[in-house]
């Protein structure tokens, strides 16, 4: 836009940030003339280094001059300026940019950034912990363990018999990150960082006969009202998908999370007209577009999408606006690899939107916790943003460059049966 000169509230530094304390984050800062900063996630787990690039080599020379308060031309800009639209690695850009905007706008203003959103609509955000073992007595530990620490919903994975280490559940190699229990993390950094990615194994028909028994367990074991969650990451067939749905009717499930992959969301009719458990989805998508005909024929119960994937703040408050029209809620993705600047972007849109449902929430480590400085608390299971001006995060650039880049990745999947690549 035009002629900003005199603009205190110009955009006049963009940095990319990018740092390991404890596992990689991808962080943009932009600073106006006026000594306002803003931060904004960019992080894609296993591709780091190509939203560094995108955001670098061609998103913050535009940014230079720009007026800051400018929020939706700027997406507007980034988005249909780039004739390149969608995709993980630019909407994860323009995230950056839109949140780091909205962390600026609402530190002007002198307002957690709530405020700005409509205001605050519950105490806090209800989360769900991650309960895993390899099998059912460390899995009931970890629910316990999770339980004690106040959440009031669980998220539920386990080994499969038969088969070594299963994504999603905290094997005695990530032990060092957390110990046992419920601080055990099953993310594979950085007890399991390597130069090229873990490969699991996997037989989807093993799975789908044990999943139901150990929700049957658990169910006995804790009672019916605990909410319980759990993540097929991908991996099933749409007839796969509708049976599991059927067969964990009985347990009451919060939500049965990924199903099918993402790139045909159309079987999603097939799973739905066999089962009434409540499907969630949405981790990998990264536009409104990619909900259209699930929110339209009433296909999925919760949106999946963090503000760090999915073109930040103002592309996800779209988002669940569109979603509520259907009784459809928010069910953000919260895993460790979304910054703590994207957690707190997720937290201040989720006290604030009428259709909010649940928050993922695993513990980032002390060492992220001392870069970014994070001021949400945690108290009886519900997240909350603090009340200081913007986001209520910080970057601290001595902390980070104690914990350079290191390349890492996420595991692959591939079939037990014969050693070939599977979805996950
Ligand atoms: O695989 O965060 O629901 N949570 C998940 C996560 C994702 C990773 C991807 O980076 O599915 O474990
Ligand atoms: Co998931």
């Amino acid at each position: 836009m035009t002629d900003f000169d005199d603009m205190g509230t110009r955009i006049v530094s963009a940095e990319v940030l990018v740092s390991s304390p404890g596992r990689n984050f991808v962080t943009l800062r932009l600073r106006t003339a006026d000594g306002v900063t803003g931060l904004g996630d960019a992080t894609v787990n296993g591709r780091e280094l190509a939203v560094v690039s995108y955001l670098q080599d061609h998103v913050t020379p535009l940014l230079i001059g720009r007026d800051a308060h400018a929020i939706e031309d700027t997406w507007q800009y980034l988005y249909r300026g780039a004739y390149w639209r969608r995709g993980p690695i630019t909407m994860a850009a323009i995230a950056a940019v839109d949140t780091a905007l909205w962390d600026i706008k609402a530190k002007m203003a002198g307002m957690p950034l709530y405020q700005l959103l409509g205001g605050r609509s519950r105490r806090g955000c209800l989360t769900y912990g991650h309960a895993s073992g390899a099998e059912l007595p460390e899995l009931f530990d970890s629910i316990r363990a999770h339980l004690d620490q106040g959440y009031r919903a669980i998220r539920i994975q386990t080994g499969v018999p038969g088969l070594g280490s299963v994504y999603g559940v905290a094997s005695s190699a990530n032990a060092v990150v957390g110990g046992s229990g419920a601080s055990a993390r099953y993310d594979h950094e950085p007890a399991r960082r390597a130069a090229v990615p873990v490969e699991e194994e996997w037989d989807t028909r093993a799975y789908l006969r044990h999943a139901p028994s150990v929700f049957e367990a658990v169910r006995n074991e804790f009672g019916p009202e605990l909410p319980l969650l759990h993540d097929a990451h991908h991996r099933l067939t749409p007839i796969q998908a509708a049976k599991l749905g059927k067969e964990l009717e009985p347990y009451d499930l919060f939500w049965l999370e990924d199903v099918t992959p993402a790139e045909n969301t159309a079987v999603l009719r097939r799973v739905r007209e066999h089962t009434t458990t409540p499907l969630a989805i949405g981790e990998v998508f990264n536009t409104i577009w990619d909900y259209r005909e699930l929110f339209e024929e009433q296909l999925i119960d919760y949106v999946r999408s963090p503000v760090t994937h999915a073109g930040g703040i103002t592309a996800l408050r779209r988002i669940f606006d569109y979603a509520a029209v259907y009784q459809i809620k928010s069910g953000v993705h919260g895993p460790t690899d979304i910054s703590p600047v994207g957690l707190a972007a997720a937290l201040h849109l989720g006290v604030a939107i009428p259709n909010f449902g649940i928050q993922e929430y695993m513990k980032h480590t002390e060492d992220t916790d001392q870069v970014f400085r994070p001021t949400y608390s945690f108290t009886d299971g519900l997240l909350a943003p603090s009340d200081e001006p913007g986001l209520g995060v910080d970057h601290d650039d001595a902390e980070a460059d104690r914990h350079p880049y290191t390349r890492a990745y996420l595991p692959v999947n591939r079939l037990k049966l014969d050693g070939s690549m599977h979805d996950w």
